[in-house]
């Protein structure tokens, strides 16, 4: 299994990221990553724990699972956060000396599912605030546009915006905020002011993405499943901004931590890649 991307970040990559706020690394992990952590993603789906989502009603065709924090349950989930190399991404993406880790999440659609991911941002959902909170969505099976790949907003991370927040399983925690909601740019396809950005992904490939990015996704009518690993990391702007109608951090940290504090915690926003231990 590779600890290293098996294709560096290069300086086009960053300041493409810097620009649009997305962009798509190829080939990062290896087949040996991949099946690892489908078959991890076999297992959450069997026994998904406390914390899972479920956007697909009973009676409704195919499934829409997420899950969060698995890296606190799963030692496989945990190498995937902690020892892959996901973290030497995030740094480089954001020019960090060091980066934590702010929290994994599973996105999975199997065939036939028709609930989509709405058009959202990420930063609304959360109780961080900050540009530097990069998400690193790992393809672990083939993903085509129409098959519920992810589309984004060219620059749209620079608008100054902050869109209400909006869960696929419509939980009013989050939906009843006084925030302007998103709007459904599926269906400004053609509005000359927007540029659309997305790819098809093989198993492996990483889509990056800043936390103001707007983003959303199709249903999966294909015959296979989608699945879909996002570890979002923190770096040097990250705050701790814990406001109401945010998502909840498993293990409390609350408890230590004041706003404004920065996004490392042991154990709970554990350090993931140092540039100084990275070199010695
Ligand atoms: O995979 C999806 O459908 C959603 C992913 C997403 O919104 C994210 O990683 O921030």
């Amino acid at each position: 299994m590779n600890r290293h991307p098996l294709n560096p970040v290069g300086r086009e990559d960053i300041a493409r990221f810097q620009e649009d706020g997305a962009i798509c690394l190829r080939r990062v992990f290896d087949a040996e990553w991949v099946a690892r952590m489908n078959a991890a993603v076999d297992r959450l789906l069997a026994n998904p724990g406390n914390r899972a989502r479920e956007a697909t009603k009973a009676g409704s065709p195919g499934r829409f699972h997420m899950n969060v924090f698995m890296w606190r349950w799963d030692p496989d989930f945990r190498a995937f956060a902690l020892e892959s190399p996901l973290p030497e991404v995030a740094a480089a993406l954001m020019g960090a000396d060091r980066v934590s880790l702010f929290y994994d999440q599973a996105f999975v659609k199997e065939p036939g599912t028709r609930e989509v991911t709405q058009w959202h941002h990420d930063l609304p959902f959360w109780p961080a605030l900050g540009g530097d909170i990069v998400s690193l969505w790992v393809a672990l099976t083939p993903v085509s546009v129409e098959g519920s790949g992810l589309e984004y907003i060219a620059g749209s991370h620079k608008w100054n915006k902050f869109y209400r927040a909006a869960t696929p399983d419509e939980d009013p925690r989050f939906s009843d905020s006084k925030l302007e909601p998103c709007p459904d740019f599926s269906t400004m396809k053609g509005d000359p002011r927007y540029r659309f950005l997305s790819w098809s992904c093989e198993p492996g490939d990483v889509i990056c993405h800043h936390p103001l990015t707007v983003h959303g996704a199709g249903g999966n009518p294909l015959g296979r499943r989608r699945a879909a690993i996002s570890v979002r990391y923190a770096g040097k702007d990250a705050r701790w901004d814990p406001r109401p109608a945010v998502m909840r951090v498993e293990g409390a940290p609350e408890a230590t931590l004041k706003a404004g504090d920065p996004l490392v915690l042991d154990g709970v926003f554990p350090i993931a890649w140092e540039r100084a231990r990275a070199h010695a």
